[in-house]
């Protein structure tokens, strides 16, 4: 084990109470506070995002439980029977290992200024919230089907363990939870123990979190304490309040937020600066919410001209991509990328506005300097 898992591992302290536990090397990340996004100018390499990189958005803070003493609560009227289930009782269960990508909500904020004059409150990501994962863990479906589900439940509620969140007008909204449609919670929603072959690392969820495939990350309940299970729609601030697209040109009763969109970054810092012989290889990556992303399309003059990336892998929901500039001309340029997903959603010009900065899906305009 590295000594940065091992630090984030070490025994629960009650004299420690920090926003972010694991070591956010400046190289690595830009620390946003309780918030943390991974900095893609530094190689990121093939398939998952080390845990050690990947992004860390806590509404409050990571709290530092014990597995040994660990439980999880599943009750609700639409279940036949409630629980207390220990690890151990999870771990008897099947075991799924499922790679997915991991991506907040306000992935891109930051550019609903630069790009959109128009500026977004709340914490100004670039591109860094977002990163691949290997969960190991069960399938929801395993517990719910074994606590006899019934055929009327309609929704999961999922709450997590961390303290209660104040916003910023002094509300006190209560633990992080946000209800999961049964549809979803039976497909492949998971509750994970493992991330990338190790233990979760308390920051993402120790010991057990909830992961929900392609959805938006905050469906994704850290430290679960709780899952109630309704036949009624359950209602939470985080699908009422906040989750759903608000403001701009949107209805009044826009759905809760669920799938994540199609997006691109460059692998270069912002700006980057580049050499001018010919030939310079350029990386980047793109993903999607929806499943493989099918195209990958670049331009390095401003979206004058666009050409095909190579996909590496191909028909993979997280990819990384590459493209040979053949003669670059010495000043200022701005390479552009714009993936479309095998749902056949592509990345607009620009983001629609909402309230919150949910959902940049733009092709961000990245400035470079050659010479
Ligand atoms: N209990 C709890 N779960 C949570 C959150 C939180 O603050 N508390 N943040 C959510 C949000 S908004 C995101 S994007 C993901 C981030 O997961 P990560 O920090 O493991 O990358 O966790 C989600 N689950
Ligand atoms: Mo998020």
């Amino acid at each position: 084990m590295d000594p940065a898992t091992a630090l984030a591992l070490r025994e629960p302290d009650a004299a420690v109470s920090l926003p972010i536990h694991k070591p956010l090397p400046p190289q690595h990340f830009v620390d946003h506070g309780t918030n943390a996004e991974m900095r893609w100018d530094v190689p990121h390499g093939p398939g998952d995002t080390p845990a050690s990189r990947l992004f860390v958005r806590n509404h409050t803070e990571t709290p530092l439980l014990d597995a040994a003493t660990y439980t999880l609560l599943v009750h609700g009227d639409g279940l036949r029977r409630a629980a207390v289930i220990t690890l151990d009782d999870l771990r008897a269960l099947p075991v799924t290992r499922m790679a997915c990508a991991h991506e907040c909500t306000g992935n891109g904020r930051s550019y609903f200024a630069t790009q959109q004059g128009r500026e977004a409150p709340g914490t100004p990501w670039h591109l860094g919230s977002i990163g691949q994962v290997t969960w190991e863990g069960v399938r929801l479906a395993e517990v719910l089907e074994r606590l006899g589900l019934r055929d009327d439940a309609v929704d999961v509620m999922a709450t997590g363990l961390d303290p209660s969140y104040v916003d910023d007008d002094g509300v006190d909204n209560g633990p992080v939870r946000r209800p999961l449609p049964i549809a979803k919670a039976l497909d492949d929603t998971l509750l994970a123990w493992g991330m990338n072959g190790e233990p979760l690392l308390p920051d993402h969820g120790f010991p057990l979190r909830l992961v929900v495939p392609g959805w938006v990350g905050v469906a994704s309940i850290k430290w679960l304490g709780s899952l109630e299970v309704a036949t009624r729609p359950l209602e939470s601030p985080w699908n009422t309040k906040w989750y759903r697209m608000t403001g701009g040109d949107f209805p009044d009763d826009a759905p809760p937020l669920t799938l994540n969109p199609v997006r691109s970054v460059w692998e270069l810092p912002e700006p980057a600066s580049l050499p001018a012989e010919g030939g310079t290889v350029l990386h980047g990556r793109s993903w999607s919410g929806a499943g493989a992303v099918a195209k990958v399309e670049v331009s390095v003059n401003g979206g004058a001209t666009w050409s095909i990336a190579r996909l590496d892998p191909p028909g993979a929901a997280w990819t990384t991509w590459r493209f040979r500039w053949p003669g670059a001309t010495p000043g200022g340029h701005v390479l552009m990328a714009r993936a479309t997903d095998v749902a056949g959603r592509t990345q607009p010009q620009d983001a629609a506005w909402n309230d919150e900065g949910y959902l940049f899906d733009a092709v961000v305009r990245h400035p470079v300097r050659v010479g």
